[in-house]
């Protein structure tokens, strides 16, 4: 028995962002330490990440967690006893074997991921020392670029709009302190301008403002136009960052632009995205085609990959191996890292460190249901991820995350490095 061994793990049925029931995982080690890990949720999900358990039914709108938290009780837990919190590899190796099935659908994604966080926070607790710090372990970190949202869209608003997050990078920050200053200007302007039209109407799931525009290309319109009137020049100091999320609206080829009122193909959508991105200061596009057309994000990616990051989220589902993949037929080059969508923190580093090894970007995310968990801030930092993907500038599941950001900052002092754009493609824009 050593001082990190697990002696208790509790759970239990919290609620999310979205007032859905979802689960905290807590972990007491002999020393007395805990960690605390919480399950966040999806919406648009891919179709290969790992699975939540659900109770279904008529209750809570099938959400309940009651199976999963009675899976950890009776299956997770004692097994758990007495094994060494410090071991994260091991210990998430033996939660994927006891679950059993590829999507983790027997115990659950959203069990194992609470569990496998609550570990690594006991761990880093037991160490003491700050999660990021612990997850370094020695080796150099940076401060990640924020990627924030000023619109919803897509399935967080209702499918009011087909683009699912319309986000800014501010890459003219020389710290993560500017760079939530300036998107701080440009989320203000963007509701000034909304209430100026008349078109504010609340905001969607991740704190965007509701996308109450006739055309996708309004919305893109009307972003230019808030980072401007903020002040700001959209090709050299705030620039935008897309979600597409192609999947959401599309499948073997053929695409349905909603709002638009336009079917598309494949070479369709592929021309669109591209047109897009010559005509807006785009600098990151996510999942630009669904995640069943390798081919179309290999034409893409082909086409504009040395100077826009091109991120697979439904695509790659922070698999180690579809990095890979995607590193030898170029279908994409960056990767969204959730941990969620993987199961277990350590197969989100492994897929991490695969687009580490092939120069990926690499863009730790939050999920569209949130909790006030900021574990993510830490991953990212400590992992020496060059972004972070939270959703908005408003609601505090969000701003508890970029807060977090700001006092990791203020802990690095002189040592704070902010990635800035170092994660993104060189290439000259035309
Ligand atoms: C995404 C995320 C966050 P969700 O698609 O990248 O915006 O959404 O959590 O619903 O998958
Ligand atoms: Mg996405």
């Amino acid at each position: 028995m050593t001082d990190s061994s697990i002696r208790a793990v509790r759970a239990r049925r919290i609620w999310d962002s979205r007032g859905r029931p979802t689960i905290e995982a807590e972990i007491e080690l002999a020393d007395g330490s805990v960690g605390r890990g919480l399950a966040p949720a999806g919406a648009s999900r891919g179709s290969r990440e790992a699975l939540d358990l659900r109770d279904g039914g008529t209750l809570l709108g099938g959400f309940g967690v009651a199976q999963a938290l009675a899976g950890i009780a009776r299956e997770i837990a004692p097994a758990l006893l007495g094994r060494d919190a410090r071991d994260q590899a091991g210990l998430d190796a033996f939660l994927i074997e006891l679950d059993g099935t590829v999507l983790k659908s027997r115990l659950g994604g959203n069990a194992l991921v609470a569990v496998s966080l609550a570990a690594l926070h006991a761990a880093a607790a037991s160490a003491r020392q700050p999660l990021w710090q612990y997850l370094a372990a020695g080796n150099p970190v940076t401060l990640p670029m924020p990627e924030i949202q000023i619109f919803g869209g897509g399935a967080h608003a209702g499918r009011r709009i087909d683009i699912q997050d319309l986000m800014v990078m501010p890459i003219g920050a020389t710290s993560v302190n500017e760079a939530l200053e300036m998107t701080a200007e440009v989320y203000l302007a963007a509701g000034k301008i909304m209430t100026a039209r008349g078109l504010l109407q609340g905001v969607a799931d991740e704190g965007g403002y509701w996308p109450a525009f006739d055309s996708n290309e309004q919305a893109l319109d009307t972003l230019v136009e808030a980072i401007e009137s903020a002040g700001y020049d959209p090709r050299t100091q705030v620039a935008i960052s897309l979600d597409i999320a192609a999947s959401e609206f599309g499948a073997d080829g053929r695409y349905r632009l909603g709002l638009d009122k336009r079917e598309l193909d494949s070479d369709g959508l592929c021309a669109l995205m591209l047109d897009w991105c010559a005509r807006y200061p785009i600098v990151s596009i996510e999942d630009p085609l669904a995640e069943d057309d390798g081919a179309g994000l290999q034409k893409f990616t082909a086409a504009i990959g040395d100077r826009v990051q091109v991120i697979g989220d439904d695509y790659l589902v922070t698999n180690a191996s579809k990095v890979e993949q995607a590193a030898a037929d170029g279908a994409v080059n960056a990767v969204l890292l959730k941990v969620n969508q993987a199961g277990t923190v350590s197969e989100t580093r492994a897929a991490l460190e695969a687009a580490q090894r092939h120069g990926f970007g690499t863009i730790v995310s939050a999920r569209s249901g949130e909790t006030e968990d900021v574990a993510i801030a830490h991953l990212a930092v400590g992992w020496n991820a060059k972004q972070l993907k939270v959703g908005s500038f408003a609601r505090s599941e969000r701003m508890a995350k970029w807060n977090e950001l700001v006092r990791i900052e203020e802990a690095l002092g002189p040592q704070a490095r902010f990635a800035g754009t170092a994660g993104l493609p060189k290439g000259k824009r035309s």
